[in-house]
């Protein structure tokens, strides 16, 4: 956009040849399936291969953290993508989860350098988080698997710009 002499960066959200990790939480089962159904339908639909993404279900969204990391340390993804839902209740424990995954997911992204997409809805009631899963407000699963992809090609980008392809090549 603009000035030509500017270097850039375009967005390239082609998956082929990519490899994925999903960690999605088992709580709040009926909001996890459909957003990893956006994810996953996303990805492939992007040209990723079935075979090249994997999933892991862990209990909560606490503990989607533990589980990025471990995948994130093998090395074999370019990009995570994290899946769930916190739903306020009457007590504090909505933010402890909360403040739990989302400096979790931070911190995996800050120390492995890989990315790491947070698709964890944080919503007053179950309502809202159906509408964020493929209801009136689209699909987060959607939404944070074309940023996985989009930041799986931008980093490799940065460092090596004479390997890469233009926007979505
Ligand atoms: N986990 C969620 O993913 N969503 C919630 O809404 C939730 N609430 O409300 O409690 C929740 N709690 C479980 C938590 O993530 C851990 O699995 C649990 O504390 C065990 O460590």
């Amino acid at each position: 956009m603009g000035d030509s002499r500017v270097r850039s960066f375009p967005a390239n959200r082609n998956a082929e040849g990519l490899r994925f990790a999903i960690v999605v939480a088992r709580f709040n089962h009926p909001i996890s399936v459909r957003l990893l159904r956006g994810a996953n339908e996303t990805l492939v639909g992007r040209g990723a291969a079935p075979d090249d993404i994997e999933v892991a279900w862990v209990p909560g969204a606490f503990e989607i953290p533990q589980a990025a990391r471990a995948l994130a340390n093998t090395e074999r993804y370019h990009a995570i993508l994290t899946l769930g839902s916190v739903i306020r209740g009457g007590t504090p424990h909505f933010d402890y989860v909360c403040d739990g995954v989302t400096d979790g997911v931070r911190e995996v992204m800050r120390d492995t350098g890989i990315p790491v997409a947070f698709g964890v809805l944080t919503t007053d009631d179950v309502d809202q988080a159906l509408d964020r899963a493929g209801g009136a407000h689209g699909n987060k699963g959607v939404d944070i698997a074309l940023a996985a992809i989009e930041m799986a090609r931008l980093l490799p980008a940065i460092t090596s710009p004479e390997k890469t392809l233009g926007a979505d090549g």
